[in-house]
């Protein structure tokens, strides 16, 4: 299988984010795709960089005011004082209910609230070109699909599935698979599927798409009730306006087993079977794993292998983008067993 990596993601290394109250290490680091990139060339797949700008698609899922805001983030971030070069920012108020969001602040800390869904998506000064050339690398694994491949995977971070039209989040910035699905479609796609099989729920994509038809999203994850992101990806949301029955939530309780986690996957895999997509994009978290430090499912090695296979009897041109997935030593080989999987 074809593979895209980002060359520019280790730009992006913040250092601390905020739990329980502390400054912890951030758990989302280069090592994460550097373990990717190295199993799936130790594995003989053929990897590329990008070539693909993705500006245009870029523009059509997220907000024009929200690309130019983190675009120049950093920048603003300097122009307050220049000693902030070696500190992080963090948002400070968030326009919750009854209050604007239609105004842009002119305090920095203020802006970055209104532009975030959480405090847990640091930013550094190379936040923008590494998110930026994995939205390129995830457009070009998906105009490779456009080109003839049966299959690529685009290995890159940071992640992107709970960026949302116009706001970052759990430590994403752009929404790559967004991006893919857009790219796909302006190519002539009709129809696209989104599977998002993080252990958290895509809210950010869900939300680019939740009003369009053309994009089925799907996703299996930890029910919000209890896991991050709590406030979308209840099993009652499926779409609105042209995009109603268009949005399919498969919540599973913390701590669910591999057998419920492949029941949800066959209810998965027949909605989007019966959508007769052209195309598929998945956004493969691998925080599903046992091992992971920060999630709750219990799907062992194997069950990676089982899931490309599952994913291959679709039939359909498939894209592959990175999410999350914090066992970092065991990423790449779990990257690895989905695509044997799948190219079985
Ligand atoms: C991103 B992706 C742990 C806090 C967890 C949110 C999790 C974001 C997951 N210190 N913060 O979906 O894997
Ligand atoms: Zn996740």
């Amino acid at each position: 299988m074809l593979i895209f990596v980002n060359p520019l993601q280790a730009s992006h290394q913040p250092r601390d984010e905020i739990f329980r109250g502390n400054r912890v290490p951030c758990f989302e680091t280069p090592r994460r795709a550097a373990f990717v990139e190295d199993a799936l060339r130790a594995s003989g797949h053929a990897v590329r960089a990008p070539g693909i700008d993705s500006a245009v698609a870029l523009g059509q899922v997220h907000a024009p005011r929200y690309l130019d805001f983190l675009r120049t983030a950093w920048a603003q971030w300097l122009a307050l004082d220049a000693a902030n070069a070696g500190e992080q920012p963090f948002p400070s108020v968030w326009p919750v209910r009854t209050l604007r969001s239609d105004v842009e602040p002119l305090n920095f800390t203020a802006r970055l609230g209104l532009y975030s869904m959480d405090n847990g998506s640091p930013l550094c000064a190379g936040t923008w070109v590494a998110a930026k050339a994995g939205a390129d690398a995830a457009a070009s694994a998906a105009h490779a699909l456009l080109k003839g491949e049966q299959a690529t995977f685009c290995a890159t971070r940071p992640p992107g599935h709970h960026a949302g039209p116009d706001f970052m989040g759990g430590y994403c910035f752009l929404n790559n698979a967004a991006v893919a699905a857009q790219v796909l479609r302006n190519g002539g796609a009709a129809r696209v599927a989104v599977l998002d099989v993080d252990y958290h729920h895509g809210n950010g994509t869900q939300s680019i798409f939740y009003e369009r038809a053309d994009v089925l999203f799907v996703s299996i994850h930890g029910d919000p009730r209890t896991e991050y992101p709590f406030y979308l990806g209840h099993d009652d949301e499926t779409g609105a306006g042209e995009g109603a029955g268009f949005n399919l939530n498969l919540p599973l309780p913390a701590g669910s087993s591999a057998a419920a986690w492949f029941g949800a996957l066959d209810a998965a895999c027949e909605r989007i079977a019966r959508q007769g997509a052209d195309a598929l994009v998945v956004s493969l978290g691998l925080d599903t794993f046992a091992g992971d430090p920060i999630s709750t499912f219990k799907l062992q090695a194997d069950d990676f292998t089982r899931l490309g296979a599952r994913l291959k009897a679709l039939g359909l041109p498939t894209v592959f983008i990175l999410e999350g997935g914090y066992a970092a030593a065991e990423l790449g080989h779990n990257a690895v067993r989905v695509l044997r999987g799948f190219d079985a």
